[in-house]
């Protein structure tokens, strides 16, 4: 069962609360794209934003235009370094997309995006297969009691032995895990297996496919089983078919896998539908794990008329915007004009604009919904992993940050010219709002300033930010780790 009432469902259906577009909490999903770094997620949102309609074009990695990598050095590395947030409407659904980074040293801002979301999606490179990425990206996620699936992308390539890769997933991740669709035509399309059985594609007949997914689902719930027996396929409604494919999610029964080419857009229809059709909505999927005030789990419940609950999973220090706080409404509903609190502080703060995020865009909009992610700017006090909510009852929740990992790499600093000390504090404390896993520290003997981060290059990537954002050049010295 989704971990809601009753009530929300029937508050939701009679269109009450919904937002000012008309969308309700259940046609919202929320979705990471994860993985390998160079798998093709940053490619893969331009395909779906432009098959959602929401770009006209799609932009391209060389040609460094695309929504996600905005960043100078994400243009310049051809890799993504933050993560992105964006937003298209498909089949009467509203689909947040995060694209995050691959790269292992980026990791801080790609594990806090799972923070946001009910469902990953491990994207894979079909020429190079399972790499460290895809391994650690499925580990988190099943961790944190996500929906996962995995999505072969590329398929374009000539080389591509997309048959042998299922194989490889299904030894290395389990048996559960199963295509929802498939190859045809060389690659050049992809047909759904999960609600047709007829066709032949690249390998493997749709029918033989379809009996193993649909066995698959069908088997997870007595009743939904025991009516598939009786009465066969057809007495299954699509309600039921979502039902059960949800609950195999949630419970890691069935991690479905499923095919596309972001440069061609062969599957990026079927992956929308998937997503739409699906998918699970907020008020489905595991509970995010929140702890109340008492150190006691905390059922948190997507109903917009509850106590507002959002968790706040990104910081941004915009140049025209100022500091902003993205977060994922959990419960309740934000409004322009709300007085939020953050985490246990006294004095309120008034939300006097409210933005929808689209990569560097902001629009602004009136509400949000449970479910829904949105941001608020010029907020001096909020932060990475801050608890937004309106009632003094929530004062001392918390939602279990992700498993980051330490920051041990270690770089001493001096300004060039010296003298820039309190500039270079200003450019790090804010650099630090947005990256969970790079700290500073002031160390006494010898007197030097210290940078931790998960690797050299890391470092490399903050401090060009300090120099570029912040005008504030460095030099740096590796440090003796036994006094670090
Ligand atoms: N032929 C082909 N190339 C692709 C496809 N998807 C992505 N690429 C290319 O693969 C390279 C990497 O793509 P990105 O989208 O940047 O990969 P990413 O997963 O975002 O990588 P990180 O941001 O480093 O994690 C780029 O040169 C893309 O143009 C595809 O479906 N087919
Ligand atoms: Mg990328």
């Amino acid at each position: 069962m989704p971990h809601t009432s009753e009530h929300i469902r029937t508050e939701n259906i009679t269109g009450k609360t919904a937002d000012a577009k008309g969308t309700r909490t259940e046609q919202i999903r929320n979705i990471a794209l994860a993985g390998h770094a160079g798998a093709g997620k940053t490619l893969l949102l331009e395909a779906l934003l432009l098959a959602g309609g929401a770009i006209q074009t799609a932009g391209s990695i060389d040609r460094g235009n695309t929504v996600s990598d905005t960043d100078s050095q994400e243009k310049a590395r051809a890799h993504s370094i933050d993560s992105c947030v964006a937003h298209l409407d498909h089949g009467g659904c509203h689909l947040n997309l995060i694209d995050t980074a691959g790269h292992a040293e980026f990791f801080g801002a790609t594990l806090s995006a799972l923070a946001a979301v009910e469902t990953v999606a491990v994207v894979v490179n079909a020429i190079n297969g399972i790499e460290h990425g895809t391994r650690e990206l499925m580990k988190h996620a099943r961790e944190r009691g996500l929906a996962r699936l995995l999505v072969i992308n590329k398929i374009d390539f000539d080389g591509a032995d997309l048959r042998a890769l299922v194989e490889a997933l299904r030894e290395e991740f389990g048996s559960e895990c199963l295509p929802v669709n498939l190859p045809a035509g060389h690659g050049k399309r992809v047909l759904d297996c999960f609600f047709h059985s007829e066709g032949s594609s690249d390998f493997s007949s749709l029918a033989e496919a379809h009996q193993r997914i649909l066995d698959q689902v069908v088997e997870i719930n007595e009743a939904t089983m025991g009516q598939y027996l009786e009465s066969g396929e057809a007495a299954l409604t699509p309600r039921q078919l979502h039902d059960a494919f949800e609950q195999c999610l949630r419970e890691g029964h069935l991690v479905p896998i499923c095919f596309v080419s972001a440069r061609t857009g062969a599957g990026i229809h079927e992956l929308l539908e998937l997503a739409a059709r699906l998918l699970p909505n907020p008020a489905e999927g595991n509970p995010p794990p929140f702890v109340g005030g008492d150190g006691e789990p905390l059922v948190i419940d997507a109903n917009p008329s509850s106590h507002v609950i959002a968790d706040v999973f990104k910081i941004v220090n915009d140049p025209f915007m100022g500091k902003l706080g993205i977060f994922r409404v959990w419960q309740g509903t934000i409004r322009r004009d709300s007085q939020l609190l953050i985490d246990d502080g006294r004095k309120p703060f008034k939300v006097n604009h409210l933005f929808r995020v689209q990569g560097k865009t902001y629009t602004e909009i009136d509400v949000a919904m449970p479910g829904d992610i949105a941001a608020v700017a010029k907020v001096e006090d909020i932060h990475f992993d801050a608890v937004l909510h309106d009632s003094h009852d929530e004062d001392r929740i918390t939602l279990a940050p992700p498993t980051f990992p330490s920051p041990t790499y270690c770089l001493a600093l001096e300004t060039k010219p010296k003298g820039q000390e309190q500039k270079l504090a200003v450019a790090l404390a804010r650099l630090i709002e947005e990256e969970p896993c790079f700290s500073v520290e002031h160390h006494k003997a010898p007197n030097a300033t210290v940078v931790r981060g998960l690797s050299e290059l890391h470092l490399r990537v903050m401090l060009e930010r300090v120099r570029e954002r912040y005008g504030v050049e460095v030099t740096t010295h590796p440090l003796d780790m036994s006094t670090a």
